[in-house]
């Protein structure tokens, strides 16, 4: 990551995209906190949770070409789909399990997101299955740009994937395999692992004999980068520097995004049986939000009043969509195998 300040990536944003950030997080917070509340409430099943991620997933988001480049996410990345365009909406649709859920409709767990059109792959349940998966995406990028199939600077094509995962699921032996497979052959491809320090109640330390996930990338040959991932801006250089050597042919990435989960795992999970309250209440004063609302405050971007005003949309918007889905019609019974099994014919 460049360390002259003018000359890093995050000096360029102008000031309505940073603001745009910082909505984007807001939002996705506090659809995340109505998330639980409605879970709470026995309205929805389940809910797995963004929060304390915020940042990492924003950044990445943003310095990809969205909408474009692909994208292959995890149960966490509430705010990243938000960033590339997923709606507030469409996921409360996924947590009621209506039929207008884009990823199944209503057939999925929630959070397992896809969307057709804005190039956001489908994930399987098991973790680290999208590694292989968005490596496969990245090689035949670079195949049909060598073929001379795709022009490598037309920016209307994705020109790299982007694959999330935690540093549990890089335990799995998918991730090896597709990070090796993209060491291999230099492909457009991002790895971002958010390291929360746990899977559900397993610490990194029984996970990994060495201290960090991107000690491993030289293994396969791939550039491997630790961030701060509740620091927005850094998050955004380091990203900005991977998505460079993607568009540009120098190979693949590994980010290690250092962060945390202040909640449980999920709505299944009670984290007071494996982390103390301490741990929690010490990370939760380095919140990604309230970090970067403070600097966008000291640089004059944002004011009490600006942030009020933001909080009320974000009230808006989460509303709007939680009625919008609790409107919507659920899938009917007898389509409950559609899309599973070929119809019978005759
Ligand atoms: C192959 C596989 N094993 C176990 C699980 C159950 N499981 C779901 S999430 C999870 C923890 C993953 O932790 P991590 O990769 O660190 O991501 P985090 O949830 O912390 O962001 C586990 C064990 C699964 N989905 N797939
Ligand atoms: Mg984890």
């Amino acid at each position: 990551m460049p360390t002259d300040t003018a000359t890093r990536a995050s000096a360029q944003i102008g000031e309505q995209t940073l603001l745009d950030m910082f909505w984007i997080m807001l939002l996705s917070r506090r659809l995340d906190e109505r998330s639980w509340m409605l879970h709470r409430q026995g309205k929805i099943a389940f809910h797995i949770s963004a929060m304390g991620h915020e940042a990492a997933q924003v950044a990445a988001a943003f310095a990809i070409h969205r909408g474009v480049d692909y994208v292959h996410p995890y149960y966490r990345d509430l705010a990243l789909v938000l960033a590339v365009g997923v709606t507030p909406t469409d996921f409360m649709m996924s947590l009621y399990g209506k039929q207008a859920d884009l990823s199944s409709g209503g057939r999925q767990m929630p959070s397992h997101f896809s969307n057709r059109s804005l190039h956001i792959v489908s994930g399987s349940a098991p973790v680290a299955t999208q590694v292989p998966q968005a490596a496969g995406l990245a090689f035949a990028i670079k195949y049909k740009q060598r073929c001379g199939l795709v022009d490598p600077n037309d920016t209307t094509q994705p020109r790299l994937a982007l694959t999330c995962l935690g540093e549990g699921a890089t335990s799995q032996g998918e991730w090896h395999e597709g990070m090796n497979w993209a060491g291999v052959h230099q492909l457009p491809f991002i790895c971002l692992v958010q390291n929360n320090i746990y899977a559900i109640s397993v610490p990194v330390q029984s996970q990994m004999a060495v201290e960090h996930v991107a000690d491993r990338a030289s293994a396969y040959g791939v550039k491997g980068v630790i961030v701060d991932g509740n620091d927005l801006l850094a998050m955004y250089d380091v990203m900005a520097d991977a998505v460079q050597r993607a568009y540009s042919g120098e190979g693949a990435t590994l980010v290690e995004a250092k962060t945390y989960r202040p909640v449980p795992h999920s709505s299944d999970d009670d984290d007071r049986s494996y982390r103390s309250r301490d741990e929690v209440e010490a990370w939760k004063r380095k919140d990604p939000i309230v970090r970067f609302q403070r600097y966008l405050t000291d640089e004059g971007l944002l004011d009490p009043a600006k942030i009020d005003a933001y909080e009320a949309r974000a009230r808006a918007e989460v509303d709007r969509a939680q009625a919008d889905a609790e409107a919507a019609p659920l899938p009917a019974a007898e389509d409950a195998l559609g899309d599973v099994y070929a119809p019978v014919e005759g």
